[in-house]
């Protein structure tokens, strides 16, 4: 492998800029920032917080995969035109006994395992809660999420751990609770309140769904379970005013190497490129029936948006990925070849009363990730998407753009921060008092690998035009989800 090489057609990026954003992040830290380019907008004030895996190896050993990292929570802070940084990992059970014994203790679900070979992980089944995934601040708690099990509850301005977060006894012990919780902008079923909707599964030969609805207190006020055949790996649903929707990726789960050692859970995932995938339609009022569509086979992690049309069809837009991308087993993610790697492209799926099949129409071709949009849209016909993009039209390659879709004209804006720069999850926050669908601004975090560290942009949402660059006195780890909130 070369240094400088990336997917043959398309050098938007070097190789080893492209792992320095990889490198763990040991320090913890506070500060104002003060390397500030531009300026930030007067009436933007809030707190981004974001959520991923800060650790990349423990006690020299590297992990296999990024999603197996420790969580590390960034925050900042904005008022008045300034801003302060934090940064704090999450002080799992599982954290704070590798920390201190100096060496990995407990294998992960995306292929580490604990040194020593098969012999050290054979019956080992246990699950070491990460809590990497997303960052969300509802009700009052700063909640830091990873779907397989709780919660862990953050202070929000220090961003201590108090602890596993069971949210009033609605989880059992070891529960899981989805790092992909949606919020209700508010309709005639919530009588116009905002509410947090998030889901839970419990898998097996067959699956169980719990659809989880919390008021703006953060009081649980509806709960639901549905069974549903087959294996599933639910990391995100899309939600619309009167349904929550899943795609059960075509996969097929074979513990045995789990158990003997020789794999762990994540590498026992393999995709059925011959079975259909399945739509799962769960109305949100518990006793109407489930209903369940098929597409051809493909794996979503993400989804950008669904809504109902005045027909009574439903509209899911989704990042697709041909099959589950999945690193041969030997391969570290640092090895990982991406021409040969399944990458996401955004489908439409149109989900039409009485027709099993959904009708598929692919939205955008070039590799995207993390689409968002403006809160007040969720589970409306939105107009505008803002999502994660490959700075080359074609090929794979790690996010470097930042795309703004118009749905309504097909129009397109690409701001790029190549060739150097890497592209986190966009946020989109409205102006205060705007009207327009794109009054606000999008927030990311990039990585800049020409100075090994990362910074807060802040473009116009009209035309992505960069507002103002908040550079950080250190590097971020490429993360994973967060929010913002206007306290
Ligand atoms: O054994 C079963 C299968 C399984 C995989 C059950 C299970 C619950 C133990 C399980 C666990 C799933 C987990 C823990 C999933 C965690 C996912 C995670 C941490 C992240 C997923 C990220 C997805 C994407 C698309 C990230 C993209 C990143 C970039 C484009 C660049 O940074
Ligand atoms: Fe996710």
């Amino acid at each position: 492998m070369t240094a400088t090489a990336s997917s043959a057609s398309t050098e938007t990026f070097s190789r080893a800029d492209w792992l320095r954003g990889y490198e763990s992040q040991t320090e913890e830290r506070d500060y104002w920032i003060d390397d500030i380019e531009g300026e930030i907008p007067a009436e933007l004030e809030g707190t981004v917080f974001r959520n991923g895996p800060g650790l990349l190896e423990i006690g020299g050993q590297s992990l296999h995969h990024p999603f197996d990292g420790d969580g590390m929570i960034s925050a900042i802070a904005i008022r008045q035109g300034r801003a302060y940084f934090r940064n704090r990992y999450v002080r799992t059970e599982g954290f704070l006994a590798e920390q201190k014994a100096g060496k990995i203790l407990y294998r992960g679900v995306f292929g580490t395992q604990k040194p020593g070979g098969w012999l050290a992980n054979i019956f080992d089944l246990g699950l070491k809660n990460i809590a990497n995934t997303n960052i969300l601040y509802w009700g009052d708690r700063l909640l830091a999420l990873w779907e397989a099990a709780e919660p862990h509850r953050l202070d929000p301005q220090t961003l201590e751990t108090f602890g596993l977060d069971r949210l009033d006894g609605l989880l059992a012990d070891g529960d899981p609770f989805s790092a992909h919780p949606r919020i209700d902008p508010g309709s005639e079923r919530t009588g116009g309140q905002r509410r947090l909707v998030n889901f839970a599964v419990k898998t097996g030969p067959s699956s169980r769904i719990r659809l989880y609805e919390f008021d703006e207190s953060g009081r649980c006020v509806e709960q639901q379970e549905r069974v549903i055949p087959g294996f599933a790996f639910l990391h995100d649903f899309a939600l619309t005013p009167n349904y929550a929707i899943f795609f059960q990726n075509p996969i097929r789960f074979n513990p045995l190497p789990a158990l003997l050692g020789q794999r762990t859970a994540g590498q026992c995932l393999a995709s059925d490129r011959n079975k259909s995938t399945q739509i799962l339609v769960i109305p949100r009022d518990p006793k109407a029936p489930l209903q369940t569509f098929e597409t051809e086979s493909c794996f979503v992690f993400h989804h950008a948006n669904a809504f109902e049309t005045a027909d009574g069809a439903i509209v899911v837009d989704s990042v697709c990925y041909d099959e589950f991308p999945m690193l041969e087993p030997d391969r570290n993610f640092k090895e990982v070849d991406f021409d040969s790697y399944p990458r996401g492209e955004l489908f439409r799926f149109t989900l039409h009363p009485g027709q099993p099949r959904a009708e598929r129409k692919l939205l955008e071709s070039r590799t995207c990730e993390f689409p968002t949009q403006h809160p007040r849209t969720v589970g409306q016909d939105a107009r505008y998407y803002y999502i994660g993009a490959a700075a080359a039209p074609t090929g794979n390659a790690p996010l470097q753009s930042l795309l703004k879709i118009d749905l309504e004209t097909g129009d397109r804006k690409l701001w790029t921060v190549a060739p150097r720069g890497f592209i986190g999850e966009p946020l989109f926050v409205p102006r205060p008092g705007g009207i327009a669908e794109d009054d606000g601004w999008v927030l990311s975090l990039i990585y800049d690998a020409a100075r090994h560290s990362s910074a807060l942009v802040i473009l116009s949402a009209q035309t992505l035009e960069p507002l103002a660059r908040l550079n950080l006195k250190q590097h971020i780890p490429y993360g994973l989800h967060g929010c913002f909130t206007p306290q």
